[in-house]
């Protein structure tokens, strides 16, 4: 199916397949249940039983042990919920059988991974966007309209910063091992937010930091991004921050520009500081009966992300994380592993 074959009026909702079953995956399924427009037909994992538990727990009709299922030609999209290591190999599956794609962030483990897995969707035609949940949260939206509406003027500088001590290792053990953790975990979604607030990046500097000890990977970054405005951001993000009470899952930090400032504080509260002025904003995500605290901000964003996908699929317009953009995030995190291990600025040209 192309963009053009879905811009047809819709007479039924969406069948999808979900792929992989494991911790994020009920975020999904809870989510895909309020998605106007689409329906989730069939879920899959290689662990049969854990898709069979999850088919039983959300009233889905089927529930298969392999993706190849995707041949059958039963399905409008497939929402892969995998580890990146996984990427590739699944969306050529869908690629092949011309199913458009949402994929869970992060991407693919390296850029160049990234780009074949674009190139190839790009050749047949097949719509893939990338499950980048963060700036679909209701903070950053309120955020994005105040920095459209002018108010703060052109931007200068802004911070970003996730650190907190939440225990992550228990529900997604596999980041133990994970030798790119914390910059493709978390960072990839303020490299992500960084873009979508401050605009795209062209350089790079990074210093990594491994502070739990046994880990495979950094737990901590800083990185500096120079963006193509001048603009200068910072990223940190750390899973090794003890701060009582924790501020796990918030996204804390700052933007200046010309005229103003806007603080992004604990609480879901902003800051704005424009005409000499400040006025508090608190932007609460919108609980539901599956959220809970304090999961609430983070889950809140999964179904607006997956409503985003059905829309523009629908639409036949273009996914604000389509996958090629999603390759200039992608190039920021990559820039920043190769500044950690040269110690030198990276420039995103140099890729
Ligand atoms: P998980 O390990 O708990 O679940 C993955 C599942 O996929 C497992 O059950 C595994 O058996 C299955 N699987 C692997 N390969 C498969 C294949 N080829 N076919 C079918 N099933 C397969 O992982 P998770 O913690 O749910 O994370 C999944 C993805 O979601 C990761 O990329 C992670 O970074 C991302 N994630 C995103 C957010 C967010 O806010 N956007 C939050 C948490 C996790
Ligand atoms: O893996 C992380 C992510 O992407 O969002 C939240 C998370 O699950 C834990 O910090």
């Amino acid at each position: 199916m192309t963009k053009s074959d879905v811009a047809r009026p819709q007479i039924r909702p969406l069948k999808g397949l979900l792929v992989g079953c494991g911790f994020f995956a009920r975020n999904h399924l809870h989510a895909w249940s309020e998605t106007k427009g689409a329906e989730i037909a069939a879920v899959c994992d290689l662990d049969v039983e854990r898709a069979g538990r999850y088919a039983e727990e959300f009233s889905i009709p089927q529930w298969h042990g392999t993706a190849e299922v995707l041949a059958s030609g039963a399905f409008d999209f497939v929402d892969i919920c995998t580890t990146m290591e996984t990427h590739e190999a699944l969306v050529a599956l869908a690629v092949r059988h011309r199913v458009p794609v949402i994929v869970q962030k992060p991407f693919a483990p390296d850029i160049d991974t990234c780009r074949r897995i674009v190139a190839n969707a790009k050749a047949a035609g097949v719509p893939v966007m990338v499950h980048e949940n963060f700036r679909f949260q209701k903070i950053f939206r309120r955020i994005r309209e105040i920095l459209d509406s002018g108010e703060i003027g052109e931007l200068t500088f802004g911070r970003l910063s996730w650190r907190n001590a939440i225990d992550v290792y228990s529900n997604q053990p596999y980041l133990l091992k994970t030798e790119r953790f914390m910059i493709m975990d978390v960072g990839i979604h303020m490299l992500d937010l960084a873009r979508f607030l401050f605009g795209d990046a062209n350089a790079v500097s990074c210093l990594r930091q491994s502070v739990k000890e046994g880990l495979a990977g950094e737990d901590a970054a800083t990185i500096l991004l120079r963006h193509d405005n001048a603009a200068t951001s910072i990223v940190d993000v750390s899973y090794a921050s003890h701060r009582f009470p924790n501020p796990f899952p918030q996204t804390l930090g700052e933007i200046e520009g010309r005229l103003g400032s806007i603080q992004i504080l604990e609480g879901e509260t902003l800051l704005v500081h424009s005409e000499g002025r400040q006025r508090r904003e608190t932007i609460e995500a919108d609980g539901r009966n599956w959220t809970s605290d304090p999961w609430t901000q983070i889950q809140d964003s999964v179904p607006r992300t997956q409503q985003h996908f059905i829309d523009t699929l629908l639409s036949g317009g273009a996914f604000e994380t389509s996958a090629e953009d999603s390759l200039q995030t992608y190039a920021l995190a990559e820039a920043a592993y190769r500044s950690a291990e040269s110690g030198r600025l990276v420039t995103t040209a140099e890729l």
